[in-house]
């Protein structure tokens, strides 16, 4: 036998080894650092187109999209990971699922189907508001289309939950197909699990996926890369395995007695972008237009380029800003969306590692490590290209808010309660249950002044279904625990003096992230000022639904580990 071969065989069963050693006697864990990285190439995810424009413009799509419990595989030298999976069949569904693309002003009809086997792939914990009872015999889903502005019946309610074939119902359970009117300013958006006290562990198995929303008319003079190859969904998460392959999920509460799973922030060290563990991707010297999903339940990601690449910011979450904002690194909270530029023909080197260096929790936790610091490595071909793509001076400009005319000014603060042993037991929004009675009513059409209030030591991202929102400033607060200590006797902000204690230093919202947005991260003992608007931004029109129509609509956290347990309020629009 040749030696060298022999050599080369031995050299991979020990790296293989190496890679599957164990960090603990119950649970094998697979040492992250000793996978190899940038050995995968970046998956493309199927997409569905919501049109065929060859046959000219529908006037509306239908779809049906399933869940099916499959195996995928993360990594080249990763046994097969058995998931939580959409599409259109169980052969071809992926983690993440398919993208689907809609056209401006086409409506999409989604009949999402639950195909999933009893018994949770993950830990759930009976001990936190949640759809899973003892008496469930399936798999409680329901999907909700983050930024999406379309009907609550179609909005993914938490207890609109369903489980196979829909044998069983939540209480606010409407409608077996979703209507997706597409009327909105054109995006990125993306769908995912919401069912009740679930979200963490089903997002983490798999369901979730990215949707865009086109509008040629607009976009195209735009002249930005465009087409399957220069304009590409980037969806990233973080997982952990186990040496079998199964993603790891600690089973042990950080409070057992009081919630034998529940952990308050889930972070893997295998960086997993489309579905591969640190993957590569060919790319041209050229222009390319990358829109990256943050779909972690808790890692923030500072990302930026190890050869001084830069970013042109395009959009943030689902809303284009008014012009472009170059910058060397960017942040990304949990289901944040960046839209971005990246000019392969100014890289002086034929490899770009995108990198992360956000500590976590984010802002006060531990430094990435070798794992979790890497993203996705770009192999740049040598040869300069023709390049008809542009980034124009501006964008789209959407209607500023009028800040005088705002009738309703709210407070929102963030709690976090913990035992005895100063663990994290739940979080909660105004100390309240999602259970308690609706307290924001907010009327159809109007702009409202929000103040966040962190009463936290972590960075919660804020999210707001159907309205978008644009953040104002950051205030630190001063005389913080005098307040705090007010806050959680009285849980009411004018009561405690608010104005009084927000006059620290002001922090700037960054240039990127100033334009409307779906989700904004809430800076841990400062008050946020956003303005939230429930109307179309860019035609200034009321929707063209019944926005007020039950189950009503939620604002959460988007920590998902939080969201779950409770950091989520339901709120309904008024006439
Ligand atoms: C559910 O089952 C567990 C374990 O069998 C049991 O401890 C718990 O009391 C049950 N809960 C309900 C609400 O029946
Ligand atoms: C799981 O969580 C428990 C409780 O927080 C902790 O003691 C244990 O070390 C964790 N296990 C692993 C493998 O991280
Ligand atoms: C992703 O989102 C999580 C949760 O909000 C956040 O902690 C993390 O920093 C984000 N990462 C990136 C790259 O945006
Ligand atoms: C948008 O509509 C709101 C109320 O519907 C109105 O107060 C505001 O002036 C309008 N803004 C623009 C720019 O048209
Ligand atoms: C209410 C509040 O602000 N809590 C925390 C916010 O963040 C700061 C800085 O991390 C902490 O010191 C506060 O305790
Ligand atoms: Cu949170």
């Amino acid at each position: 036998m040749d030696r060298a071969w022999l050599l080369k065989l031995l050299l991979t069963l020990l790296a293989l080894l190496g890679a599957l050693s164990c960090s603990s006697a119950s649970d094998h864990l697979v040492d992250a650092s000793k996978l190899k990285m940038f050995v995968d190439d970046l998956p493309r995810m199927p997409t569905i187109p919501a049109y065929h424009l060859s046959d000219g413009v529908p006037k509306s799509v239908s779809l049906k999209i399933s869940m099916f419990k499959k195996k995928w595989k993360f990594h080249r030298d990763l046994p097969a990971t058995t998931v939580y999976a959409f599409g259109r069949t169980k052969e071809t569904a992926t983690v993440p699922g398919p993208t689907i693309e809609a056209l401006y002003g086409v409506d999409t009809h989604v009949r999402w189907q639950n195909r999933l086997p009893p018994n949770h792939i993950l830990p759930w914990d009976p001990t936190i508001p949640t759809a899973m009872t003892n008496k469930t015999r399936g798999i409680p889903t329901v999907v909700h289309l983050h930024g999406g502005m379309h009907e609550p019946e179609s909005d993914g309610n938490a207890n609109a939950w369903f489980t196979a074939k829909f044998n069983e119902k939540g209480p606010t359970w409407t409608k077996k197909t979703y209507h997706y009117p597409n009327n909105q300013q054109p995006g990125t958006i993306w769908y995912h699990d919401h069912a009740m006290g679930l979200t963490r562990v089903n997002l983490l198995a798999g369901l979730l996926g990215a949707y865009i929303i086109r509008h040629p008319a607009v976009e195209e003079p735009l002249g930005l890369p465009r087409g399957d190859e220069f304009d590409l969904p980037l969806i990233v998460f973080d997982r952990s395995f186990r040496t079998d392959g199964s993603i790891f999920m600690n089973s042990t509460g950080n409070n057992p007695s009081i919630h034998p799973q529940w952990q308050p922030e889930y972070f893997g060290d295998a960086i997993i972008v489309n579905g591969k563990a640190w993957p590569r991707l060919t790319v041209r010297r050229r222009k390319y237009r990358f829109r990256i999903i943050n779909a972690s339940n808790a890692r923030f990601f500072r990302f930026f380029f190890t050869n001084g690449l830069t970013f042109t910011h395009v959009a943030s979450d689902s809303a284009y800003i008014e012009k472009p904002v170059t910058a060397d690194d960017t942040l990304l909270g949990p289901s944040e969306i960046t839209d971005i530029i990246v000019d392969f023909s100014q890289s002086k080197t034929n490899v770009a590692i995108l990198a992360n260096d956000a500590v976590y929790p984010y802002p006060s936790g531990d430094s990435v490590n070798e794992a979790n610091g890497k993203v996705m490595k770009f192999i740049i071909l040598p040869y300069p290209e023709a390049d008809t793509s542009r980034v124009p001076e501006r964008f789209l400009e959407y209607p500023v808010p009028d800040l005088s005319s705002v009738a309703v000014t709210r407070y929102i603060a963030m709690y976090e309660y913990t035992s005895s042993i100063d663990e994290p037991t739940h979080l909660y929004l105004n100390g309240k249950p999602y259970s308690a009675p609706v307290t924001e009513t907010p009327k159809e059409g109007s702009t409202e002044v929000w103040y966040v209030i962190n009463l936290t030591d972590d960075n919660h991202p804020f999210h707001i279904h159907l309205g978008l929102l644009k953040a104002l400033d950051q205030t630190k607060l001063v005389g913080f625990d005098e307040f705090k200590d007010c806050m959680m006797k009285i849980k009411d902000a004018v009561k405690c003096h608010v104005e009084k204690h927000a006059r620290g230093n002001k922090v700037k919202v960054p240039a990127h992230e100033k334009g409307w947005k779906n989700v904004y991260k809430m800076m841990p003992g400062y008050v946020t000022k956003i303005v939230t608007r429930f109307s179309y931004i860019h035609t200034n029109s009321s929707y063209e639904f019944d926005a007020t129509a039950e189950p009503g609509y939620a604002y959460h956290c988007h920590v998902l580990d939080h969201e779950d347990n409770a950091m989520m309020r339901p709120f309904k629009v008024i006439k």
